[in-house]
């Protein structure tokens, strides 16, 4: 480089190389990567025009060196303000993408809800209790005494065969039927006795309707003058409650130990009206418990007179009633804890 104007040149040419490019940045970053290429102290090129000065006859010098720090200046300034611009830009920009509405409707958490089974047992508990039945809880483990013995099914009796018994020890058991807890009733109570009494019992019995642990309710009311109608009276009015005003029952015989005469009690079917279809398998009628009288055996073990006092009893399935009430056709959905299937019964 020889004199001024050939500088002049040299930084109008600069200067254009910075305007022409400055549109295609998008970032302070890449601001301060491009501005490197003019303004970094060795390799800029308005940094190079100084070296130039050695090349200037000595009366222009002043002048030359005037004109490059003016122009020094003039690219400062303009990629300060070109900086700033996209900061502000890329603020603006991640606002947009940050931006909260206040006004949307929150994410609802989820709430679980009551197992369908504890649903019926509490409902059938509300049921009963409202009809004046205490609530007595037995205990899961318990003697072959309660469990049969003492219920008129002593050893050997065929009966036993009617439940696959898990036994602990020749002595304790895994209760197969609330119906134990009658028997813990009636001897630390006298008549009046109106129970129920829920619970896990436990057999060796597995398929679609039957499982190896289940939930019973077992009902018992002992005073004088109780018979086969007050039983039909007070269930009339419990299934009533559950599966609706229509609902009747029907009493079919049948044969369990510790009730005489005992009874197979079935529901007149709540989705045809009793018309036949497939929930009842056409019948009309679905079963859903085991009752009867009191056998005053069963009286007389636990220190009752049976000629002054009478009682009934009955034993149901709290797993039926689900299955029945909620439309499921496997027992064992009940216990998988899908909440597929749980998210749909919330009662
Ligand atoms: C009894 O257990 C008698 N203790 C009921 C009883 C009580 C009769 C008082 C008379 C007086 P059963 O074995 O039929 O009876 O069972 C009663 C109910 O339990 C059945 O109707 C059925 O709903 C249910 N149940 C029986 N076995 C199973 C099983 N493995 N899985 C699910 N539910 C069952």
């Amino acid at each position: 480089m020889q004199d001024l104007r050939e500088l002049n040149e040299a930084i109008a040419a600069i200067k254009q190389e910075i305007l022409d490019h400055a549109g295609e940045l998008e970032s302070s970053r890449g601001v301060y990567e491009f501005k490197k290429g003019f303004l970094d102290s060795k390799k800029g090129k308005l940094s190079q025009l100084m070296k130039e000065m050695r090349n200037i006859p000595n009366e222009s010098k002043a002048e030359f060196g005037k004109n490059v720090n003016a122009a020094k200046e003039w690219a400062v300034n303009f990629f300060e303000e070109l900086d700033t611009k996209l900061k502000a830009e890329e603020l603006k920009r991640r606002y947009e993408s940050e931006k909260i509405d206040i006004t949307m409707p929150a994410v609802q958490p989820k709430y679980g809800n009551l197992h369908p089974i504890t649903t019926v047992r509490n409902q059938l508990t509300e049921i009963f209790a409202s009809m004046g039945f205490e609530v007595y809880e037995g205990t899961e483990i318990e003697t072959d005494f309660y469990n049969f013995t003492a219920l008129n099914t002593p050893q050997d009796h065929p009966a036993r065969d009617m439940q696959d018994t898990f036994y602990l020890s020749p002595e304790f058991l895994l209760r197969t039927q609330t119906s134990a807890g009658q028997i813990h009733v009636m001897q630390s109570k006298k008549p009046p006795i109106k129970v129920v009494s829920p619970g896990k019992v436990f057999r060796s019995d597995d398929d679609a309707t039957h499982s190896p642990m289940f939930s019973q309710m077992e009902g018992l009311v002992v005073d004088e003058g109780i018979n086969l109608c007050d039983l039909q009276g007070s269930l009339n009015m419990f299934v009533q409650q559950i599966f609706g005003e229509q609902t009747t029952t029907r009493l079919r015989p049948s044969y369990f130990p510790f009730t005489e005469p005992s009874v197979e009690v079935d529901v007149s079917c709540f989705q045809c009206g009793g018309k036949g279809c497939k929930l009842c398998k056409g019948t009309g009628w679905i079963e859903v418990l085991g009752a009867g009288v009191v056998n005053k055996k069963v009286l007389e073990n636990c220190g009752i007179d049976s000629e002054k006092y009478s009682g009934f009893a009955f034993g149901l399935g709290l797993e039926r009633i689900a299955m029945l009430k909620y439309g499921i056709n496997n027992i064992k959905l009940l216990f998988e804890s899908d909440l597929r299937v749980l998210d749909q019964i919330d009662d």
